[in-house]
């Protein structure tokens, strides 16, 4: 296949998607959407991959939706196309997504990384939802996304007056799960990506779905729905072979 706005590659069971509009500071258009989502898929259909990352430029993951694309368009263009609402299928995705965000992370570009499962992000990264200064808002998730990972008082502050939030404070906050020097971001999130490869691809999944699930269901639900997967991974041979190997004190070789 060939990729006009991404790079896609596939090494040790994780595929790694990078965003590649230089030019334009990886800002997500049309196309590079579209990219991204015949990519996942590709992933997605693949069981040999059990981890996707998702990274832009040193300077840029992604400085937001293409204003220039956006600029002209009417109100019947947006509402009737339902403009942008391939990016809501990323967010839907089943196998465990991981952002390595460097540099600019605005906008829809941080929109993109919210709707990853968690994010790495280098020393040089920025976030903001600057969106209020184009005289719009955050449009795939930003004003949902942000509060939760960060709260009410940060994301309202954020979204309020455009503030960039730099890699320090993302990791206090708990929007990033870790931060690293900008020369080490990349192989430090395909090295968390092959750990998470390497596990039953059954189990991993169901831990994604089952954590997604606090934010859409009472505790009470959310208990019930974790305990009723638990259950069923011992209808899995992975399982068999996860604690067969601790007995043995061998490497767990996984299958599903
Ligand atoms: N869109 C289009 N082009 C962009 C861009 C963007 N978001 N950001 C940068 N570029 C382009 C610049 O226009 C420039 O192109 P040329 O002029 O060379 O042709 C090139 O990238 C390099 O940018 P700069 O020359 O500006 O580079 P600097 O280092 O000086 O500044 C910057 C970097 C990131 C601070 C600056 O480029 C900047 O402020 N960019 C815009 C950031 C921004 O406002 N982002 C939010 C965009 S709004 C929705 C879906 C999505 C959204 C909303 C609704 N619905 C489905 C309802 C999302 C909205 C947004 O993300």
């Amino acid at each position: 296949m060939q990729w006009n706005t991404i790079e896609l590659s596939i090494n040790k069971g994780v595929g790694l998607i990078t965003l590649n509009r230089p030019k334009a500071l990886n800002a997500l258009n049309s196309e590079l959407i579209n990219e991204v989502n015949l990519a996942l898929d590709q992933l997605e259909k693949d069981h040999s991959i059990g981890c996707i990352v998702i990274a832009g430029s040193e300077k840029a993951f992604a400085a937001g939706a293409d204003i220039k694309e956006m600029a002209d368009l009417s109100f019947p263009n947006i509402y009737l196309d339902d403009f942008f609402h391939l990016a809501d299928r990323i967010a839907m995705r089943r196998k465990p997504l991981i952002a390595a965000v460097s540099g600019y992370a605005l906008g829809g570009g941080c929109e993109l990384a919210l709707m990853c499962d968690f994010i790495y992000c280098a020393d040089n990264a920025k976030f903001a939802l600057p969106e209020v200064t184009l005289g719009v808002l955050p449009g795939i998730g930003g004003t949902q996304r942000l509060t939760l990972a960060v709260g009410k008082a940060k994301a309202m502050e954020m979204c309020l007056t455009a503030r960039q939030m730099g890699a320090a404070e993302a990791e206090q906050s708990g929007l990033v799960a870790q931060v690293f020097a900008k020369e080490e971001l990349l192989e430090q999130t395909l090295a968390a990506a092959e750990k998470i490869a390497e596990k039953s691809l059954t189990a991993v999944m169901m831990i994604k779905e089952s954590i997604n699930r606090a934010f859409e269901v009472s505790l009470a639900e959310g208990l019930r729905f974790e305990r009723r997967l638990f259950h069923s991974v011992f209808a899995c041979s992975d399982q068999k072979e996860g604690m067969q190997a601790f007995v043995e004190k061998r490497p767990a070789k996984f299958t599903q």
